[in-house]
This record gives C-alpha cells, structure tokens and sequence, in this order.
C-alpha cells in the first residue's frame, strides 16, 4: 500500500561550529547518512564523539554540562523544541514523503538527533527531592517499532541516554517489527553499539503487531522495572525519576508520563495539560478528558501529584517487571495495534493494581492523524478483534450495551478467551460495575439505563445520553445535543405509545437522521422507541 522509497546513503560531514569550540566541547566531524540526493540534510549528533563509546559511560552528560541540554541553547533546527522551517525548496519534498511515515520526515531529518530542549517541568517538579539514584529500581526500556524512519527512531534514543541518569538504565532494547527499511538493518544494530548505554536490537521475524513485539522485549528485560516508549518519542528533563520513584514506592503502580505533543508538520515539541486524563467512549476508543474536581481535590490541588487515571494511552508508562506478569502482562491474542491499552487498565484497576499519570514526568511524541503501515487483515478486522477479547473478558453485563452501540464489532472473530478469562479469576479482580462506580464514575457509560434503539439510552435522570458525554436536548421545535446533563429530567417513556415524550413541550421524539427530530406525539411508528438493556438494579 505504502509507496516504497529507495534509500540511497550518503556521507554528510558536519563540522561544528566555533561556538561550540568557545563552549569548550570538542570539535567533532560526525558521519550520517541520510535518504536520497537532495535529501542529505545534516542528521547528526552534534557533538558527539564518533568512537564506541561503551567503555566510557555518561560521556554525553560529560560533553554536555548540566542544563546545557536542557536549556536549549544550541540554535540548529528544532533546537530548543522549536517548530523547524523547511525551506521552501523542499517543500514538495516534505510533502511527498510525509505519506511514508505521516509526519514530515524531511523537518524530522533537519533536525539533530540530540536537540535540545527545555526544561517543561512545574516549578514544584524542579524542586522535588527523589530517593538517591542508587536506591531506585533501574529500568530496561522497550521500545517496538516497524518500519520507523531513522531520525525518529534515534532520537528517541538519544533522549532517553540524554535526559536519564544512565545508572538508572540498565539497557534500551529495541524490537523492530519486521521492518522492511534497509536503515533499519545492520545500520542500526551498528550505530546502537557506539552508544555508551547498552542497546539491543531483538528482531521478531515476522510481523507480530506491537503487542506481542512488546511481550517479547519485556520477556528478555533484566531491569527491576519495564519502561515502554514509542518509537517516536523524546524524553525531557527529569522525566525519569518520578516514575521509577513512584514504583519504588509502590510496586503495584503503572506510571505513565505526561504525553506532550511533537508537531507531525513541524515537529515543535508543545506541552500537552497536566489537567488531562485518559477515558474512553462508547464505542471503547481511548480519548484524553479533563481531569474532574474530584481527583483535583484529592491530591489537595497539588498538581505536581500524581493523577490517578481511569485508562492510559497505551504507548508510554513504567511497570515493576515482575508485577508486569503478575498482572498478566499483556492478551497475547491481540494483534497488531489497538486495544491493549484498555484491556491494561480495566485489569490493572480492577485487579488490585493503580494507573497514574505523573504530572512530573513529560515525555513528547509524535501524534499522527493516520497510520502509515499496512494492516495484514484490514484495520477494521484487528481493531474488532481486539475490542471484542476486552469486551468479552472484562465487561460483564456492559457487553451487551456495547454489542448493542457497536453491532458491527460482533462480526468478526475474536479467537479464545477462556485464559484471559482464568487468569481474571484466579486475580480474583472486582467487577467492571466496581470500576465504573469506584474509579471511572465519570465515564459516559450510563450506569443504569435503558437502551433506545442502537444509538441512545435514556438514564434514570430522565436524560437521553448518546455518544461522547452528549444529551439530547429540545430546543424549540427541534432537537440538539448538549453536554450531560443538558437540563434537568427531560424525557420520559410513555409504554403505552412507546413514544418518548419531552415532558416540559408535551412533544415526541421521532427517528431522524442522525438528531432525532421533535413533533406532536401522534403514536406513528416514527415515534416508537424500543427500550432495551441491563436489568435494574
Ligand atoms: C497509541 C499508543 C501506542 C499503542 C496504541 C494502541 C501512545 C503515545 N501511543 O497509538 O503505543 O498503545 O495506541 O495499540 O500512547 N508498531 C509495531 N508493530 C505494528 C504496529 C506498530 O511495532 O504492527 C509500533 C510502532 O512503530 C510504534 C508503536 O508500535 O512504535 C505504537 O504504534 P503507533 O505509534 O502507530 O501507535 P499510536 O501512537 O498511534
Ligand atoms: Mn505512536
């Protein structure tokens, strides 16, 4: 499907400027290679001494003084996390190859592999005191990743020997996904070994999707702690502590950083809120909500605590390793992409374990409005499968609503669950009733509800709820949808008509396109509403 693009290498030779010699850090020429003729943008390391460098650990933190890398001083493109300008005669270049990856790989490879960026952290973050580093857990990091572009890929690397105690890093593994890109080759189990942490390149074979790719990284981690992170990501000052703090401190806790947003266009790095927190709607896609006064006024309006989540996104979060399989680590019967992050957290909540999400930790990565890759099976097909193994294993009697949002979900095959449902007994984990009323009240599944055909349900509050946390609402002769509770009880059932009767207008709800509309109850089978769902408890 993907446009294959040839990769041509080519030698660059940068020189480093006599700023850098007044900083009195070596003048280095560095070798990269780069994509295509004209492409062969400066993809270096600035700086960096070009020699295997394992012998001699923490010498980036040598050659960089302390908060040299995190201030941002350099002025190369994207320096400081600044938005790269690609010049205008590489314009068309940008937009072609952005199809390869879906972000602009042409700003990505302008870029330095080690840009700088600036310290993001809340004031209280900088001057929080974490256990001395040799008390903490040191971690392996897994990162999976298929077909990623270069530049991504290393300096996402970069970040993380960069910005962490390298004490704290017992080894990066890298798990490429059947790649089919020759810079992903030998290239980079070569240029992994000059770094001065160790990095392991683990090759699946065959294509296996990012959740197996993850149990087979995690099944050779020796660190106390797995950190998972996407293969487009870059890890800021500091982020690394107060996870692992957190899982020092409680080894039943998953950790999560906050995820800040690098620009698909211009790979500025923007600070996502601390405000945030991970949800999901109907239709069980993850999505970020605003955190509710509730958990803000349990951390006693300290922002710099942990937030503790309902769901994470999936990609980035911390995890003691043998808590990661006792917990069950991940459905092996997931495929390659989706769904795993939910399936975590309902497990993770409702068998004994918490969710945070550390608002002193920020780690970016590169959102993409769709996927670049190709989906063996067709991308409705593993997205349905994986759905239904979550929804089969862990939702009890929600299922049903689901099935009945989602009825197209049910067509596709979802394999065996009986183990996934055995390992849910044997953690003697609670219900998913229990983990919408004790962790998740806020979620958009009405707790108690009737279903109104396939699309609303009207709830005990006398509301009709659709999708994303939206009410219907009358507005004069028509309806609309407005944020939950639109206004006070709105709607009733009348059995004998089955129509649903707006008790301040006397009208009826009938079947329109999308919005239902509003009219004179007249008993017409447009205005008859079939009333389904959970028993009342
Ligand atoms: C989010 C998560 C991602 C994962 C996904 C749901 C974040 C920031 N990202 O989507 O980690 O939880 O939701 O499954 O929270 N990959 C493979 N093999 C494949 C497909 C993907 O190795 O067959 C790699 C891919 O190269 C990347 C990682 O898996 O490094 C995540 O994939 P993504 O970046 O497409 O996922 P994303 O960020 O859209
Ligand atoms: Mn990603």
């Amino acid at each position: 499907m993907i446009g294959r693009v040839r990769f041509q290498y080519c030698k660059v030779i940068i020189a480093t400027s006599m700023v850098w010699m007044m900083l009195d850090v070596f003048v280095l020429m560095y070798f990269t290679d780069c994509t295509d003729g004209p492409r062969c943008s400066p993809q270096e390391v600035r700086v960096m001494k070009h020699e295997p460098e394992k012998a001699n650990p923490g010498f980036l933190q040598k050659i960089f003084p302390k908060g040299l890398l995190s201030g941002g001083q350099r002025n190369g493109p994207g320096d400081g996390g600044r938005a790269v300008k690609v010049p205008s005669e590489r314009e068309a270049e940008a937009k072609e190859t952005f199809k390869i990856n879906q972000f602009n790989l042409v700003a990505s490879d302008m870029m330095a592999l080690n840009r700088t960026l600036p310290d993001y952290r809340m004031e209280e973050c900088r001057k929080k005191r974490y256990p001395p580093v040799k008390s903490l857990p040191k971690t392996s990091i897994v990162i999976v990743f298929h077909n990623e572009a270069w530049s991504t890929l290393l300096r996402t690397v970069h970040s993380i020997i960069d910005r962490s105690p390298n004490e704290l890093l017992e080894e990066i593994l890298l798990v490429d996904d059947a790649s089919e890109k020759e810079h992903l080759g030998s290239k980079l189990t070569d240029y992994v070994a000059t770094l001065p942490v160790p990095v392991h390149v683990i090759r699946t074979g065959a294509r296996i999707g990012l959740i197996r790719a993850r149990l087979k990284g995690a099944y050779v981690a020796k660190g106390k702690v797995i950190t998972f992170l996407d293969a487009h990501c870059e890890c800021t000052e500091g982020w690394l502590e107060p996870l692992l703090s957190e899982i020092h401190n409680d080894r039943t806790s998953v950790v999560c950083p906050i995820i800040d947003v690098i620009s698909d266009d211009t790979f500025e790095y923007i600070t996502g809120s601390d405000m945030t927190w991970g949800g999901f709607n109907w239709k069980l896609n993850f999505r970020w909500y605003q955190v509710p006064q509730r958990e803000l006024d349990r951390r006693g309006g300290d922002r710099s605590m942990p937030t503790r989540t309902p769901t994470m996104a999936g990609g980035l979060f911390a995890i003691d390793r043998d808590y990661f399989y006792e917990i069950g680590s991940y459905d092996e019967g997931m495929d390659i992409w989706g769904g795993e992050n939910l399936e975590m957290s309902f497990r993770v909540w409702m068998c004994g374990g918490k969710i945070y999400i550390v608002t002193c930790s920020r780690v970016g990565h590169v959102f993409r409005k769709t996927s670049p890759y190709s989906w063996p099976g067709g991308v409705g097909r593993i997205i349905n499968h994986n759905t239904q193994r979550i929804v089969e294993v862990w939702m009890d009697e929600y299922k049903d609503f689901f099935y009945r949002i989602n009825p197209g979900v049910r067509a596709t095959e979802y394999g065996d669950v009986s183990s996934r449902k055995k390992l849910r007994q044997k953690l003697n984990c609670k219900s998913f009733r229990w983990y919408l009323e004790q962790i998740y009240p806020e979620s958009q599944l009405p707790i108690d509800y009737h279903s109104l055909g396939e699309v609303f349900s009207l709830t005990k509050g006398k509301q009709i709820m659709a999708d994303d946390g939206l009410c219907v609402s009358a507005s004069g002769s028509e309806t609309k949808f407005a944020k939950c509770p639109s206004s006070g009880p709105e709607w009733e059932f009348v059995p004998k008509t089955m129509a649903l009767r707006h008790v301040n207008t006397d009208q009826c709800l009938g079947k329109g396109n999308g919005v239902p509309s509003l009219g004179k109850c007249d008993g017409s089978e447009g205005q008859q509403w079939t009333l389904g769902g959970l028993k009342e408890s």
